[in-house]
């Protein structure tokens, strides 16, 4: 069955066309430095938003109708599947992420529901090998059920961790049986509302427990993949443990797990952290922990976490640069964890909001590409450092003096005056703009 009979292959028409229903930049198969531009976005789709997410806000229910024509939730589970596929199809989407609860409900049992969420899992599997769409991630829904209202692994009650490491056990064979290279832990309800009922120390210690168990267990079963760890300062807890990436990176290194786990970046969580989306990438890659990244973009009229379609060209161009000087996707890509406005409720919305995605990430990358080719920026970053690779600047870096040493140094210079420059932040923005629009 056909659930967008009305809509085609999403064609690329290039930047002239007026094609709603066509990329103006995204062209998967354009060669560029050796490699498909598909393979260097690896655009994913998230089953969450777009095949389960109806609109229902805390204000109002649903908006568009995702049933996929199916009233039994186990039917609905592999309409959902069809459709998804059809959708990646046709967007030239090569991934798609997912919670196993968005691959099938919760039924009476857990064994009931690992029964059910196989049987999905087994029909995803089998329009793979027909199709070749791949699985960029996995993970467990270990925050919507009235059992994690305290947190999962870091919940008050043994019990509740115990159902947890059961669920992420389960998640894991999934993704391992799907072919996923990513299992990401976003720490939902992992985080606390007030001190005064909260034993921080307990629950991070916890917290890493279940982490250190996913990766013996996934490495156990032949996951040879990336943990991601995605960072959230706060939202649906008023502060959530994963705050921003420097937060995780100290988490990782106190409990030894920061060879397994990389950072899932999301764009909306780094401005919910009050940081800019190219930040948090930056020290990502900075600290080796670049994986993969939730793209989206939150307004910034508002508080929260809007998980919009990403528009904004100097936000996806600043992100790719940061991606190409990490050295490109491995085994993370760039997964919309973004949904229509609620008012844009009609099938055909899923295909502009991705589209729109798709061309700003499309036209940032080219202009990452232009920008470093350019050199500018590059070489004016460069030349500001110039006073490191030479003469004292070396020596420090080199190890060879001490602070006896600056200080003589110091007083027999003198006032510093020769070395000192202008950061020319005006300048470089005017270069940012010159190259994005002679693009
Ligand atoms: C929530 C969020 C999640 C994660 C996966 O803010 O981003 O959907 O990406 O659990
Ligand atoms: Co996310």
């Amino acid at each position: 069955m056909e659930y967008f009979s009305n809509i085609g292959k999403i064609p690329y028409e290039g930047k002239n066309s007026t094609n709603p229903l066509a990329f103006k930049y995204y062209n998967p198969d354009e060669m560029i430095n050796g490699k498909p531009m598909r393979e260097h976005l690896k655009f994913a789709l998230s089953w969450w938003h777009t095949m389960g997410g109806d609109g229902t806000d805390m204000f109002g229910c649903g908006t568009a109708d995702k049933t996929w024509g199916q009233a039994d939730p186990t039917e609905r589970a592999k309409a959902k599947v069809d459709a998804a596929f059809e959708i990646m199809q046709k967007l030239s989407i090569d991934y798609f992420c997912w919670h196993d609860r968005d691959l099938s409900p919760e039924y009476g049992s857990l064994a009931e529901t690992n029964a059910k969420l196989d049987e999905v899992a087994d029909y995803i599997k089998a329009k793979q090998d027909e199709t070749g769409l791949k699985c960029l991630w996995g993970t467990a829904k270990c925050f919507d059920h009235p059992r994690f209202m305290h947190g999962a692994g870091t919940s008050p009650s043994a019990d509740v961790f115990a159902f947890s490491a059961a669920q992420i056990k389960k998640a894991l064979e999934t993704t391992v049986k799907l072919g996923g290279n990513g299992y990401v832990f976003w720490g939902g309800r992992e985080g606390y509302e007030t001190l005064l009922n909260t034993n921080m120390g307990l629950e991070l210690d916890n917290m890493a427990r279940l982490m250190k168990m996913a990766v013996e267990y996934g490495r156990s079963i032949g996951f040879t993949g990336d943990f991601y760890i995605e960072p959230k300062p706060k939202e649906p807890t008023k502060h959530q443990y994963d705050f921003d990436t420097a937060t995780v990176l100290g988490f990782l290194r106190k409990y030894g797990l920061d060879k397994d786990f990389k950072m899932n970046i999301e764009a909306n969580h780094a401005t919910l952290a009050q940081h800019t989306f190219q930040h948090e990438l930056a020290v990502a890659r900075t600290n080796g922990a670049f994986g993969s990244i939730d793209a989206n973009q939150g307004d910034v009229l508002l508080g929260w976490d809007t998980d919009q379609f990403p528009t904004n060209i100097y936000d996806t161009t600043m992100c790719m640069y940061e991606v190409i000087k990490a050295g490109g996707f491995t085994n993370g890509g760039l997964n919309f964890d973004a949904k229509a406005r609620r008012g844009s409720f009609t099938p055909e919305d899923i295909f502009y909001s991705y589209i729109a995605g798709m061309d700003a990430f499309a036209l940032g990358f080219k202009a990452a590409l232009k920008l470093i080719e350019d050199g500018r920026i590059d070489k004016f970053i460069d030349d500001r450092y110039a006073s490191w690779t030479t003469g004292i600047g070396k020596d420090i870096v080199d190890g060879k003096v001490n602070m006896a040493d600056l200080e003589k140094y110091a007083l027999e210079k003198g006032e510093v005056t020769d070395s000192l420059t202008s950061g020319r932040q005006e300048m470089l923005e005017s270069i940012v703009n010159n190259i994005l629009f002679t693009l």
